[in-house]
């Protein structure tokens, strides 16, 4: 039997075995038209979920990677690097969180803080952490601040502010504090990093310490907000 003798059986039959003898041009056209809408869907989905992972991965290997842009964090080069105001700054090398130093600041004002100043790009995404302790006799709280400005040394007037949760009591050892990740405003230039001291009562003083202080900054890539803000 020629082969024009069998394709109309074929084309009623439309049976992979059948399909075998044909070129492989042929085999295509007869194969349902259904299975290379799935195929080519799947390739789409696969290309989706891979093109995510990728994103995702490259997100967060970017804030991984990302420094941290705090002079002396960690104190152990003394108070090098940091500003304070309303009392005393200082370090000490019990009780630290990290190493083998702290900083300790005997606040006398109603708020008293240390600070750095960071250069900051306008839209990028910024997070402040870091760690305290007090144990005091006077009421206090302790949190820390981010403050931003349109200048690029933190000079001029605030333009906005994000702070950290607070904590009032004196806990058994050091405890995390961070601002969270927050989008550097569109007119800001630069971030005055704070770890802040309140009083409760006027004419106290409390001493706080800190230590591993960090203010990472990153440029969302695929995300033009950051999260959580
Ligand atoms: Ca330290």
């Amino acid at each position: 039997m020629g082969r024009s003798g069998f394709q109309p059986a074929l084309a009623g039959c439309r049976c992979f075995e059948d399909l075998t003898n044909f070129p492989e041009p042929l085999i295509y056209e007869y194969l349902p038209r259904k299975f290379f809408t799935k195929l080519k869907n799947s390739r789409i989905i696969i290309f989706i979920i891979l093109i995510t992972i990728l994103s995702i991965s490259t997100n967060s290997l970017h804030a991984a990677d990302a420094p941290n842009l705090l002079q002396n964090p960690g104190f152990e080069d003394g108070t090098n690097g940091w500003q304070w105001y309303g009392g005393i700054l200082t370090y000490i090398d019990n009780p630290v969180h990290g190493g083998s130093r702290a900083a300790v600041l005997i606040a006398s004002e109603a708020e008293a803080y240390i600070s750095q100043t960071v250069h900051v790009s306008p839209g990028s995404c910024c997070t402040f952490s870091g760690w305290a302790f007090k144990n005091s006799i006077y009421e206090g709280n302790i949190s820390l601040r981010i403050s931003w400005y349109e200048s690029e040394d933190g000079t001029g007037s605030e333009i906005k502010r994000n702070e950290s949760d607070s904590f009032a009591d004196n806990p058994i050892d050091y405890r995390f504090l961070t601002t969270g990740t927050h989008t550097t405003p569109a007119n800001a230039h630069s971030a005055k990093v704070k770890g802040i001291v309140r009083l409760a009562n006027p004419g106290q003083f409390v001493t706080a310490y800190f230590d591993d202080m960090s203010f990472i900054e990153t440029i969302p890539i695929s995300n033009p907000t950051c999260a959580p803000n």
